[in-house]
């Protein structure tokens, strides 16, 4: 039996180019994981911004959500763990397409391994601005203000926005400013918030064998001291980094498909 992980696809994002083939790209994948035995970890971001409205769900996933919904028909079970930027489910994806939702990170246990799941944002952040926007975006408060008084049209308007806005923030910093505070934090992989925090939660938990976590839109896969490997998954709409654990090893790897 074989268990994939993947995340960030970032799917409707206002950056890309071609939507749809993002889409294929992102159910070609889902085919080929679906095809044996296995169980499936959707780990997070997989939407750039998904919004359940009261009487709207975000437009242009028909063909995403009727694979899900297809794959778990057939007895695939399809786990969903929320991003940053598709937190707010209320309710459709369990029901229309039978995905099994994780607010948050947790423990599971996988062919008698012990494993960490998680999206990843806010795990050792240490930027207060990031924190305080976290703890808006979570809080029910909020959610239901958006979602009772906004016109779904506007609210997908603003959300596609914000998505577009802050990956190109995070690039330009990544990848023209090398001295931004971002990195006073994250100059190397091993000083990564996500991996810090992943260095002490396993000191503390040892018996977790497993961390695999998305967010970051890098690949990092490292052997901790507790013998825990740390995976933290490539993004999936430039190198389609995804991984598989088949019961003995985790390894992560890069889709290749027929139709991109
Ligand atoms: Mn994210």
């Amino acid at each position: 039996m074989k268990h994939y992980f993947v995340a960030d696809a970032h799917l409707g994002s206002r950056l890309f180019d071609d939507n749809d083939a993002k889409n294929r790209h992102f159910i070609e994948w889902l085919n080929m994981a679906t095809t044996e035995k296995s169980e499936i970890f959707l780990l997070g971001d997989i939407f750039d911004f998904w919004f359940e409205f009261a009487h709207a769900i975000p437009p242009g996933f028909d063909d995403v959500l009727q694979a899900l919904r297809s794959a778990t028909q057939q007895g695939t079970r399809i786990h969903f763990y929320c991003g940053n930027h598709d937190q707010w489910t209320f309710g459709y994806l369990q029901d229309y397409c039978g995905l099994i939702i994780h607010k948050t990170g947790d423990f599971i246990d996988i062919s008698g391994k012990k494993f960490y799941l998680a999206h990843g944002h806010g795990l050792g952040e240490k930027r207060l601005a990031t924190r305080i926007l976290n703890r808006i975006f979570e809080s029910s408060t909020a959610q239901w203000l958006f979602r009772h008084l906004m016109i779904p049209r506007l609210g997908y308007a603003f959300g596609y926005r914000w998505s577009a806005r802050n990956r190109k923030k995070h690039d330009s910093i990544e990848n023209n400013n090398r001295h931004h505070n971002y990195y006073e934090h994250h100059t190397t992989d091993s000083n990564a918030f996500q991996v810090v925090w992943a260095k002490q939660f396993s000191a503390n938990h040892p018996d977790v064998d497993y961390i695999i976590m998305g967010h970051l839109h890098k690949e990092i896969n490292m052997r901790l001291s507790t013998g825990c490997q740390l995976l933290i998954l490539d993004e999936f709409y430039k190198n389609y980094g995804f991984a598989t654990f088949d019961g003995t090893n985790l390894w992560p790897e890069n889709f290749e498909s027929n139709t991109l």
